[in-house]
């Protein structure tokens, strides 16, 4: 078999020559070891029901979510249906005027005129995405039941089964229930058991803030359908007075659902009311809910799509006979093929045996806590497993759960950061099936987004801005002038994104793949990059208008703006996707014309420059940032997530972007505290990564709405904005990864930025680029093996500290490497 060669070995090359342009000179620059995850199975444990949505605990199969919430007396389950949107498909084509101003934008940059540049910028705007709908609510009641008189109540979330467990004693009855959201019945399943003599009383019924009615149906389901507006105004436009519009035609417009409930099997008698169905005297009871919507694609329109009450219905008929258990044991063997391919041990200590909320609230007066670093790990994985399967949507800001009709920024897709953070650990964590529906997604918008690069700036290829939804919307929002260029006008997404198209090659090797579906998404990206890419006054090729997400800068006559000439971000994105692009038609051996065009636009781009702090400077010119602290570190992209930086090869650029962290400070959002995890990773600098991770770990009380007040972690470990927004749990599972292993620069880079804190630990399963399977043990902050399988014949290249080591493997082979005064041994 062919060696597929390490994409990224091409930048220790064209980087160490790349010409770096220095404006001004740079400034000087716990536990126990052998915990066996496998005999402790990971898992978020509470001793109390959850009464608000950030202590309840996620399930999901990628479509059906649920959010269990463990009430002993009444039980909530929270559902979503990750296809559950406002509106329709989009028209890419809104703004027939917007092409007229681009002209006028970008004389006005070349001149140096930043405020007329903002307001001109304004008219090259479209419509704001649509929303992400809770479909409803499931609740079991326990008539009589007195929360009052519950003794040994726990609940907890196996994270290697994807199972949600409550269990307490009601008087001498022990009562449990079991509920699960199984991919391979795509059910989600309740168990409701108790020892009572003669059983218990249960009632079921449905909620939805939607459109909806709840009946019983002819053969007795319980079934809540309804339908999703027409459309919905983002939460951020208070000022709307009528934010939903339905459509009330004869056959009406909008997304229709229908969640149905069907007792598989019971000891009791179940009975049946108008909207309600009831069980009497049983010991246990099967419940399964099948959930579903009209949505057929981001082009069909829903209300004509397949009808969910049949497909219900049908979903629970072939569920007929199953039993608990067997039902189960598909899941959790679907699960745990996922799951248990990686173990994180990063030792154990005193605070293992407590609830998760307590351990996350101690953790935030300095204890040590080993295993909730390692549980928070593996708890990021478990919502890629649980949000994002092959088929469904991608994940959105909130995954697939979501309680708000008007949810924190629609719950939409917000692609200047947050949807590609959702799969910075899909690779790299052994999940690349998980990364499907982005990758899935980028097709979509690919589609779209050509007619947005076309109607709005005349360009070829395909391109997206800030924002996006189910409808695959690629157009600049803001609603024709409202919203502020500094978000709305950012035109890079697909830039963006073509880097998961690459990631997905660098670490699987498919080419067929990367023929057939990644490599004509890349083309198209960098096609419009390179017809967005305008020759500025100094002769280098630049982007205009350009931004840099969502940061304002302060010119030095004092003007406070946001559009300017090529920031920084711009650069590094372009950069990336040439060098990509390059690459891949190299690796596949097509497009010679196309590659050599590339390589002369990759020629012109302006360098990096490095400002009077010593900082990576963000904007074209040094300027000052209006917020120096500001969330959002966009112009380090070339050194995480992309690889053009890094401190062996490029020493001083790596100087100046660490420079550009200091300036920033360790603060920000859930999402910015994460991002900064990975950045000081890659600047190999285990300390303060872990100085991050501890942050962003930082408690947060779940009634806590305050926005943009500094990030952290809810009890039930999802991430805090604050509000909830998942971005930040897949960017922290993302950083410890690669405080562990990294695998950019052609060579895999074992305990790159192992902290102090992590003294003895051992990690199994993590991926590396160019297709090999890790699993790395150390001690007392040392290296002691690790283990390198091949998935294909190659060289493999190590390094460990300042050693490196190389040799030839052969599909499928193991190696083992240590380290000893010899130096790095491969055997
Ligand atoms: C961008 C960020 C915000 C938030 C939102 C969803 O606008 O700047 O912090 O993450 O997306």
């Amino acid at each position: 078999m062919a060696r597929i060669p390490h994409p990224s070995r091409r930048l220790c090359t064209r980087l160490s020559a790349a010409a770096v342009f220095v404006a001004m000179s740079v400034a000087a620059s716990g536990g126990q070891p052998g915990q066996d995850l496998r005999a402790q199975p990971p898992a978020l444990r509470y001793d109390r029901p959850a009464t608000a949505f950030e202590e309840a605990l996620p399930l999901g199969n990628g479509r059906t979510g649920a959010m269990a919430f463990g009430g002993p007396a009444s039980d909530r389950f929270l559902l979503n249906d990750s296809t559950l949107w406002t509106g329709g498909p989009m028209d890419p084509a809104v703004n027939p005027d917007a092409i007229n101003w681009l002209p006028k934008v970008r004389e006005a940059l070349f001149k140096g005129d930043y405020r007329a540049a903002d307001a001109l910028t304004r008219k090259i705007q479209g419509k704001f995405s649509q929303s992400y709908a809770p479909l409803g609510d499931l609740y079991v009641e326990t008539p009589g039941l007195d929360a009052a008189q519950v003794t040994g109540y726990r609940r907890e979330l196996d994270l290697a089964t994807a199972v949600a467990r409550t269990a307490f004693t009601d008087g001498t009855a022990r009562v449990r229930r079991e509920a699960f959201v199984s991919f391979p019945d795509k059910l989600l399943i309740v168990r409701l058991s108790t020892s009572a003599p003669g059983g218990s009383a249960l009632s079921l019924r449905f909620t939805s803030q939607l459109r909806h009615e709840v009946t019983v149906t002819a053969n007795g389901d319980l079934l809540l359908s309804g339908r999703a507006p027409v459309h919905a105004e983002p939460n951020y436009r208070r000022d709307i007075k009528d934010p939903f519009v339905y459509d009330e035609g004869p056959n009406p417009k909008g997304t229709r659902f229908a969640a149905r409930a069907r007792i598989l099997s019971t000891d009791g008698r179940v009975g049946r009311r108008q909207d309600v169905m009831t069980i009497e005297g049983a010991t246990t009871a099967l419940l399964a809910v099948a959930i579903d919507t009209s949505f057929a694609g981001f082009d069909k329109a829903p209300g004509e799509g397949p009808d969910p009450v049949r497909s219900t219905l049908a979903r629970l008929d072939a569920a007929a006979g199953r039993t608990f258990e067997s039902l189960l044991e598909a899941h959790a063997a679907d699960v745990g093929a996922l799951f248990r391919r990686v173990d994180l041990d990063l030792g154990r200590s005193p605070q293992d045996g407590k609830p998760t909320d307590v351990r996350l609230r101690e953790y935030a007066s300095g204890v040590a806590d080993p295993g909730l670093e390692a549980l928070y790990f593996q708890f990021g994985r478990y919502l890629l497993i649980s949000g994002s399967r092959p088929g469904s949507p991608a994940l959105n800001l909130q995954g697939i759960w979501n309680p708000h009709m008007r949810p924190p920024w629609s719950s939409n897709y917000t692609v200047n950061i947050n949807t590609e953070m959702n799969y910075w650990p899909a690779e790299t964590t052994n999940l690349a099936e998980c990364h499907q529906p982005l990758l899935r997604f980028i097709g979509d918008l690919a589609k779209t987004g050509a007619v947005t690069a076309r109607h709005f700036y005349g360009a070829g290829g395909w391109c997206v801005h800030h924002n996006s939804d189910i409808w695959a919307l690629s157009n600049p929002v803001g609603d024709f002038g409202q919203g502020d260029p500094r978000w709305a006008n950012w035109p890079m997404a697909g830039v963006w994104m073509s880097q998961h198209l690459w990631e997905r090659y660098a670490f699987g090797g498919d080419a067929a793949w990367l023929r057939a579906t990644g490599y004509p998404l890349m083309k198209g990206a960098a096609e419009f990059a390179m017809d967005w890419l305008v020759e500025g006054p100094d002769g280098f090729l630049v982007t205009a208008p350009s931004t840099s997400p969502e940061n304002a800068f302060i010119t030095p006559d004092g003007y406070t703006g946001v559009v300017s000439v090529m920031t920084t971000a711009d650069l590094a994105l372009i950069r990336g996707l040439f060098l990509n692009v390059i690459q891949a038609s190299e690796t596949l051996g097509v497009d010679a014309g196309f590659r050599t065009a590339v390589k002369a636009k990759l020629d012109r781009l302006p360098p990096y420059k490095v400002g009077s702090r010593g900082q990576l400077q963000e904007w074209y010119h040094d300027w000052d940032d209006q917020d120096p602290a500001h969330r959002h570190v966009s112009h380090l992209i070339g050194l995480f997530p992309d690889d053009q930086i890094n401190p062996i090869d490029t020493p001083a650029l790596a100087a100046a972007v660490k420079r550009s962290l200091e300036l920033r400070g360790d603060g920000g959002t859930g999402w910015a505290k994460a991002w900064k995890i990975g950045l000081w990773a890659r600047l190999l600098d285990g300390d303060h990564a872990y100085r991050m991770l501890r942050t962003h770990l930082q408690y947060v009380p779940a009634s806590s709405e305050t926005q943009m007040k500094g990030g952290g972690t809810y009890p039930n470990l999802f991430d805090a904005h604050p509000p909830f927004q998942i971005d930040g749990n897949f960017g922290g599972t993302a950083g410890i990864t690669e405080m562990l292993l990294q695998s950019q620069r052609g060579e895999i880079h074992l305990l790159p930025a192992l902290p102090a804190a992590w003294g003895t630990g051992s990690v199994r399963g993590l991926r590396a680029r160019g297709g090999y399977t890790v699993d790395i043990r150390w001690r007392d902050g040392k290296l002691e093996s690790a283990a390198i399988t091949a998935d294909r014949a190659g060289t493999v290249r190590v390094r460990y500290g300042g050693l490196t080591a190389e040799r030839s493997m052969k599909a499928r082979q193991s190696v083992d490497v240590t380290a000893g005064v010899a130096g790095l041994s491969i055997r």
